[in-house]
C-alpha cells in the first residue's frame, strides 16, 4: 500500500524551470505547473513542504561568465553579488510561481544564512512551523575572500533532514536517472554506478554525480527519496513510485 509522504522536501531542478541553454529564461510553463503540483500536495491534508530551487541559466550562466571575464576558475568574495543578483531574480520569480499557485512560500536568501558551506536552517523551520513553505536555492556565498556556490542538493537535503521530513525529491529535467540506452533505472543502489550524461550547459556543481551523492546522504539519513521529472513528483509524493528510487 502507498504511504504518502506526510512531509517533503523538494528540489526543483534549474534545468527544470530554466532552459539552460538560454541566459536568464524561466521555463514558465513547466514552473507553473511544478508550482500546482506542490500546492495539490500542500493542500492534501496539513503536509509540510520545503522548497529548493536550483541556478540554471541564471545561477550557473553567472558563475561561467564571471570566470570568463576574469580568467579564473577560484572568484573572488567582489564576484558574489553580481551571482547573488542573478539568483535573487530567479527566486523571485518562482515564489511569485508558488504563491500565484496558492502556496504562502516564504524566501530564504541563502547566502544570508550560510558560513562558506556552512548552513543554518533554524530560520526555515521556524516558518516551517508556523505553516508557511520556506523556499531557499543554490546561491554564492562569501568565504574568506573568495567564494563558494552552495547548491540547491546540498540545501534540499540538509534542510530536509534537519526538519525530518519524510521523503527528499529532486526534479530534473528527465523522468529520473537514466542508462545508456535512455532508460530510467528504476532504483539506484550504495555500488550502482551513476550513468555519466554528455555535461549540461553551465553546471557548475557536479552535475549528476554531486545530485546522486546528496541523494545518497539523504536516503541514509532515513528520508525516502527520488530522483524524478515533473510527470512523477506528485506521484512519489502521494506514496507511490516513478523516476528513480534511491536506496542505501
Ligand atoms: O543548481 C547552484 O545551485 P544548483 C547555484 O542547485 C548557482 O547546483 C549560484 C550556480
Amino acid at each position: 500500500m502507498p504511504r504518502p509522504c506526510g512531509s517533503a522536501a523538494v528540489k526543483l531542478g534549474g534545468s527544470l524551470v530554466t532552459v539552460k541553454d538560454r541566459p536568464y529564461t524561466v521555463r514558465g510553463e513547466a514552473l507553473a505547473g511544478a508550482s500546482r503540483i506542490l500546492a495539490a500536495y500542500w493542500r492534501s491534508g496539513g503536509r509540510r513542504l520545503i522548497v529548493v530551487h536550483g541556478g540554471g541559466s541564471f545561477g550557473h550562466y553567472e558563475v561561467d561568465t564571471l570566470r570568463g571575464e576574469l580568467g579564473a576558475r577560484d572568484l573572488p568574495a567582489a564576484a558574489a553579488p553580481r551571482i547573488q543578483g542573478a539568483m535573487l531574480r530567479l527566486a523571485a520569480r518562482v515564489v511569485e510561481a508558488l504563491r500565484g499557485a496558492g502556496l504562502p512560500a516564504s524566501l530564504h536568501t541563502t547566502h544570508t544564512i550560510c558560513e562558506c558551506r556552512e548552513c543554518r536552517y533554524t530560520p526555515l523551520l521556524r516558518d516551517l512551523g508556523e505553516g508557511l513553505v520556506p523556499v531557499a536555492y543554490g546561491d554564492a556565498v562569501p568565504c574568506r575572500g573568495g567564494l563558494v556556490i552552495v547548491s540547491g542538493d546540498q540545501l534540499v537535503v540538509e534542510a530536509g533532514l534537519e526538519a525530518g521530513v519524510d521523503c527528499i525529491v529532486f526534479t530534473i529535467d528527465a523522468p529520473g536517472v537514466l542508462d545508456g540506452e535512455g532508460r530510467v533505472i528504476g532504483e539506484l543502489g550504495p555500488g550502482d554506478p551513476v550513468p555519466r550524461l554528455g555535461g549540461a550547459a553551465h553546471d557548475v556543481t557536479g552535475g549528476l554525480e554531486a545530485k546522486v551523492e546528496w541523494a545518497r546522504r539523504a536516503a541514509a539519513g532515513g528520508a525516502r527519496v527520488y530522483i524524478t521529472g515533473l510527470g512523477g513528483l506528485l506521484k512519489v509524493l502521494e506514496g507511490g513510485r516513478a523516476g528513480t528510487r534511491i536506496v542505501v
